[in-house]
């Protein structure tokens, strides 16, 4: 049985890349749809100094049509058992049983579902079956597999996410998904305002002192696009790469478990940075 303290890193916070191998993905779609270009951007990643490799083969980009199933599982497999065997930890981001599961057979190290398990009503058993960590994601949507438009999240984002967070680990742990091997995730950008993404950012230390280790998906997102454009600069998703790597050392600063991104090398740099700041020594 893998267990969440498996994939962490002992003095700081895991930096998790992302290679989507989907056609169209808001930043990075159609770039690593070949196995080989895949498989080379994963130990790209690794070599800057990832320290697993998030794969997803179905994109939940606003307006993005779903992926058919078993292509998205056999997406999603190969690359992982290519990684797999050259000894990369790897997750599967998806949201459905049939994808975890031919995942978790290629020898997959997470689950990450961004509908928390609520998507398939598998779900939860492949996941318990599979006996990996987890990663439950906070989505709020009537339909899932889109993620246009706000929620309305009763008034209060923070609340929402606490509860719905807890809703979904009760119905982990009912089916039979082992305390340690959850992780969570507030799920920025997912049906959310800049102004909610914000209101949770400011609240990740309440979440992070919670009893599950948090993972953060900011990464190219569009309110972090929107620091740039306020200024009237490029604000292409790549243009937020560095306001990514700000949110990375805030969210290392106070001891998220784990980030999700697109560019790995200046991330890794901001979670050295804030583990060294707060040993007070270097590195050698
Ligand atoms: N965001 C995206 C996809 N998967 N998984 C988790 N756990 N958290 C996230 O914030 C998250 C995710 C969307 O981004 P992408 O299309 O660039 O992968």
């Amino acid at each position: 049985m893998v267990k969440v303290s498996d994939l962490t890193q002992p003095d700081r916070t895991m930096v998790m890349g992302i290679v989507n191998v989907t056609t169209d993905s808001f930043s990075d779609g159609g770039k690593w749809v070949e196995l080989d270009a895949a498989v080379a951007h994963a130990h790209e990643l690794i070599a800057l100094g990832a320290d697993m490799i998030d794969v997803g083969a179905e994109s939940t980009r606003p307006g993005a049509t779903r992926v058919v199933p078993e292509l998205e599982a056999e997406r999603a497999a190969t690359l992982i058992k290519e990684l797999s065997q050259a000894g990369i930890r790897t997750s599967v981001d998806t949201m459905r049983a049939t994808t975890a599961q031919a995942a978790a057979e290629a020898g997959v190290d997470m689950i990450n579902d961004v509908s928390g398990g609520l998507a398939d009503e598998n779900m939860y058993k492949v996941m318990a079956d599979a006996a990996i960590p987890v990663c439950l994601m906070h989505w709020r949507t009537v339909q899932f597999g889109d993620a246009a438009g706000v929620a309305d999240h009763g008034g209060d984002v923070v609340d929402d996410v606490h509860a719905t967070l807890n809703r979904l680990v009760d119905n982990a742990l009912d089916a039979g998904v082992e305390h340690d091997q959850i992780v969570l995730d507030p799920g920025l950008g997912f049906a959310k305002s800049a102004a909610d993404n914000w209101a949770l950012l400011q609240a990740l230390p309440e979440f992070v002192a919670g009893e599950f280790p948090i993972l953060v998906g900011a990464s190219r997102k569009r309110f972090l696009t929107e620091i740039r454009a306020a200024r009237g600069l490029d604000h292409g998703p790549i243009d937020a790469d560095a306001a990514t790597a700000a949110v990375t050392a805030l969210s290392a600063q106070i001891g998220a478990w784990g980030v999700r991104v697109h560019e790995v090398a200046v991330s890794r740099d901001a979670v050295d940075v804030a583990a060294a700041w707060k040993k007070g020594k270097d590195f050698s």
